[in-house]
């Protein structure tokens, strides 16, 4: 049983009764479109957060009105892997309770924005009838497992998507707030929800068996990459999964990776990206115990006193390596294996239209900044609603915020060819290389973090760059370009060739110099 942090956040899950707070009565009270600090700090673990349009703050206040408040719900999507149906679930969703777009996030999730909070409830309920959820998208626990979405080796596909629906299954909390607040079942009972047990039999609270009733001191995130392609940025996490293969298909097992984290604070030097560590090798069936030992050392070790200095990198960077090693081995009651060779070539995604062995054919996007929506010269949200409809195979989000259309029979591919040529969306990646290789978070309006613009303004620098690229005859030179609005880092800013940092309206501090392929922390250069 883990004691009480000194953190605040550690208090309010400590009275949360397993994450219920005063939820239930929050969302019943009409009188203001916000739920309390508390409950705002616990919807997150529900996947939802409480936001304001900071575009209009100022009139708002001027007119003695509170904020605009809305909500971000956040959809759980592992190995960012959805069906056809499911796509036409979200977009219709977004069109009748969100702002009517889709964000394709950095983690393989769907997210959408400006749900008012009477419209949550039904929203949340509609995404669980799509058999998607929001639990644990966010919050201090396990969230969304990501895994490379690969379209070359659909072996090698199936069985990493496997690895990382059932590590998500594993990890998910167990308590049945989530269920009861938000599903209703009509029989006004308590939900009791079941999964597997834990493999690791130290079973302190019955309720979250895995988690306890503190959960974990910070957010906590996975991820499955298969070399040559680094599109996961594993460095990045918190723990990662290296695909170990003989010859072309076979997974012999993962290396596995602990202590990556991006997000940093302006000013205080205690606060630092990360890159992760190689830790050793797993078998492929070892692989879920293992995570299991991960996030229960980072339950034990993390530091619950300090907020800004919790994440598991900081846990590894105190603790050292061989001493984090060594308390993962005791609770598996095995030994991890000397890590395997492996090369990473990029951390990009491959565009067009890709054959894989069993002929079948997969349609990479470029979607910038993961915005889906309808613009008056570009119908792209409709045109992926058409392509649902008859599409037969699946839809799989990249980590760079980008779409495959997936599993295309050498039967349909003509008619998703017209859809895509009729919608425009055919020629998505006839665009710069630097263009390709770009990427931003959300930043303003919506995010409460952020101190300067980002999605609305870097297609517009991009633009600038690459006159000065044409110029210098580098329009074909793959170079990865990322802004945050802010130092938190979600779209992995510290480990792009070129990355933008906001620090206040209109000044962004740039970072030159990572690795093409994620594996290099760049620099701050001015
Ligand atoms: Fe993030 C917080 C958006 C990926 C590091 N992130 C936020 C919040 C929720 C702001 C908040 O706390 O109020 C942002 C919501 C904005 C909005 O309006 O939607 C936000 N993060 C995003 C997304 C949507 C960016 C995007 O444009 O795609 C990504 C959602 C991923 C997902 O589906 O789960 C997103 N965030 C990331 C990543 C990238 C990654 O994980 O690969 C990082 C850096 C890696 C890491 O975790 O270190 C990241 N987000 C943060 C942090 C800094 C954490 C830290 O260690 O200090 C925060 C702030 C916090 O946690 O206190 C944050
Ligand atoms: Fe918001 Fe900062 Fe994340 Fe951008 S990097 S979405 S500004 S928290």
């Amino acid at each position: 049983m883990t004691t009480l942090g000194k953190s605040a956040n550690e208090g309010i899950k400590d009275a949360s009764q397993y994450l219920r707070g005063t939820i239930l009565e929050g969302l019943a009270n009409t009188a203001t479109g916000s739920l309390s600090k508390d409950d705002q700090q616990l919807t997150k673990f529900h996947g939802i957060y409480q936001q304001d349009d900071r575009d209009i703050r100022k009139e708002r206040r001027a007119k003695k009105l509170e904020p605009a408040y809305s909500f971000m719900i956040r959809v759980r999507v592992p190995g960012g892997v959805s069906s056809p149906q499911q796509w036409l679930d979200m977009d219709r969703i977004a069109q009748e309770h969100a702002n009517g777009a889709i964000k394709l996030t950095t983690r393989q999730a769907f997210q959408f924005h400006g749900v008012i909070k009477s419209n949550l409830k039904k929203s949340i309920a509609e995404i669980n009838e799509a058999l998607f959820d929001t639990l644990a998208a966010c919050g201090d626990v396990n969230r969304n497992v990501m895994c490379n979405p690969n379209p070359m080796q659909s072996k090698v596909h199936g069985e990493v998507l496997q690895l990382a629906t059932e590590i998500s299954d594993h990890l998910s909390p167990r308590t049945g707030a989530y269920h009861e607040i938000w599903i209703d079942d009509g029989t006004g009972e308590k939900v009791k929800v079941t999964y597997d047990p834990p493999r690791i039999d130290d079973i302190a609270d019955p309720e979250e068996p895995i988690y306890g009733k503190h959960y974990l001191p910070r957010k906590f995130k996975t991820v499955i990459a298969v070399p040559p392609s680094n599109d996961v940025d594993i460095y990045a996490h918190c723990l990662g999964y290296i695909a170990i293969l003989e010859g072309d298909d076979n997974i012999v097992g993962y290396n596995v990776t602990v202590g990556g984290g991006m997000g940093m604070t302006h000013g205080n030097e205690d606060t630092f990206p990360r890159l992760a560590d190689v830790m050793g090798f797993c078998t492929p069936e070892q692989a879920v115990t293992v995570g299991e030992a991960v996030v229960r050392v980072q339950r034990d070790f993390g530091n619950r006193d300090v907020r800004t200095n919790a994440r598991l990198k900081y846990t590894v960077e105190r603790m050292g390596l061989d001493a984090f090693r060594d308390e993962v081995e005791k609770l598996c009651g095995f030994k991890l294996g000397k890590p395997r060779d492996f090369t990473f070539e990029d951390n990009g995604d491959r565009y067009g239209w890709i054959e894989d062995h069993l002929g079948n054919h997969h349609y990479t996007m470029f979607v910038e900044n993961g915005r889906v929506r309808d613009t008056d010269d570009y119908p792209m949200m409709t045109g992926l609603r058409e392509i649902a409809k008859v599409h037969e195979g699946d839809f799989r989000l990249t980590a760079n915020q980008n779409l495959i259309i997936s599993n295309i029979s050498p039967e349909k591919k003509k008619e998703i060819e017209k859809l895509l040529t009729e919608y425009k969306m055919i020629d998505s990646h006839e665009r710069s290389a630097l263009r390709l290789n770009s990427m931003a978070c959300v930043a303003l309006p919506t995010c409460g973090l952020a101190l300067a613009e980002s999605q609305r303004y870097l297609p517009d620098l991009v633009s600038e760059l690459d006159e000065v690229l044409d110029d210098a005859g580098l329009r074909h030179d793959a170079i990865t370009i990322r802004m945050t609005g802010c130092p938190n880092g979600c779209a992995r800013p510290y480990i792009a060739e070129i990355g933008f940092v906001g620090r206040a309206p209109g000044k962004y501090n740039l970072y030159l110099g990572g690795g093409f392929a994620g594996q290099r922390l760049s620099k701050l250069y001015a």
